[in-house]
């Protein structure tokens, strides 16, 4: 009955074991001989029973120090084979796993389409500008015959800021005079932006919306109605990716005279929902600059002549892709956003 040779034999036949583990299931095995219910750490304590009481207390302490020891190095080993299991789970992911598509994100609509028309304009010579959302009221309706108490001002229900005077742009109409202060003609340019109407929304109207202003100025009475025809033609036989055919119709804006109205020819045989069943789509509104409109430019009518026309983005995009519902645009539904 030496429990102390007990003790080192037990210490070694452990350290040996150890020594020998390859897997988890082996380090299992040992813990269990070595700490089970009735395992040789538990028979080593039946010496308590049959040592004398100043004996107990030398053996307690060095079979606790054996016991913690025990526990400590198969905790540690335990520890070490979950961290190669976890490392070998993180490999298995990488290697064998198929690759999650991770949506990043892409550029909305409106943007790529902004894009694709200042191309097709560029072709023809039109140089695309930036121009402010904000704007005064001489900019947005004074300058462009459109004097206070005039009733054409319901036309362009208004945003008024706090600052007097101050307001965001009904329409992108409200650069072209003070575009045409710091430009000498000939001028072929485009303003693409936001406006903002204080109106009701429905179907085909937002109250924030993108209109695309195009100005053909030039002397000597080089610009013409036919020219601004073609341009309509060209643009339209571009983004829609078929002959455009394009109807001027007869209308009135204070800032042009004659003044249009822009149809463009349904791809339907016998009217549609998109064209109310009357053959022609409404898509802009165009005409010959209004002599009053360059006077204010400081440019001699008698000498410049032009086009000007505005066009609701939104509006050509629903056609383009057959987008029921304006509001889709501003809605962020991601649905909408990634199925165009
Ligand atoms: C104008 O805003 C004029 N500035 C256009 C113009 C420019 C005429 C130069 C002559 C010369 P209008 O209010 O019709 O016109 O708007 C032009 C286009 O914007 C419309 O044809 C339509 O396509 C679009 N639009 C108008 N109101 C809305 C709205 N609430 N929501 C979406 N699109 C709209």
């Amino acid at each position: 009955m030496n429990w102390e040779e007990d003790i080192k034999k037990t210490k070694i036949e452990f350290e040996e074991k150890l020594k020998k583990i390859k897997t988890k299931e082996e380090l299992d095995n040992v813990a269990l001989e070595f700490l089970k219910r009735k395992g040789k750490i538990a028979q080593l304590k039946n010496y308590f029973n049959l040592l004398k009481d100043e004996e107990k207390k030398i053996f307690g302490i060095k079979f606790n120090e054996l016991k913690n020891y025990i526990e400590k190095e198969i905790e540690r080993l335990n520890e070490s084979f979950k961290e190669t299991l976890d490392s070998k789970k993180f490999y298995n992911l990488i290697l064998s796993w198929p690759g999650k598509k991770q949506y990043i994100g892409s550029v909305h609509i409106l943007n790529r389409a902004k894009k694709e028309i200042i191309k097709i304009f560029n072709e023809i010579g039109f140089s695309a500008i930036d121009s402010p959302e904000i704007v005064n009221e001489y900019e947005n309706f004074d300058s462009l015959r459109i004097p206070k108490y005039h009733p054409a001002r319901d036309l362009w229900s208004t945003l008024w800021t706090t600052k007097k005077n101050i307001l965001l742009r009904t329409h992108t109409s409200a650069f072209q005079v003070p575009y045409l202060l710091k430009n000498l003609p000939p001028i072929r340019a485009i303003f693409i932006g936001k406006v903002y109407r204080y109106e009701a929304t429905d179907r085909r109207h937002e109250i924030q919306f993108n209109q695309i202003e195009g100005l053909y100025i030039d002397k000597e009475n080089k610009v013409t109605i036919s020219q601004l025809k073609w341009v309509f033609e060209y643009f339209f036989s571009r983004f829609f990716e078929r002959k455009a055919n394009v109807r001027l119709r007869p209308s009135y804006f204070p800032f042009v005279e004659p003044g249009f109205e822009v149809d463009l020819k349904c791809i339907c045989k016998r009217g549609c929902n998109i064209c109310s069943n009357t053959g022609f789509i409404e898509i802009a509104g165009a005409g010959r600059v209004h002599p009053y409109v360059l006077k204010q430019a400081k440019l001699d009518p008698r000498f410049y002549n032009g086009f000007a026309f505005g066009c609701g983005l939104e509006r050509i995009l629903m056609i383009k892709y057959n987008i029921p519902d304006i509001r889709y645009f501003l809605s962020g539904d991601l649905r909408f956003i990634k199925s165009i």
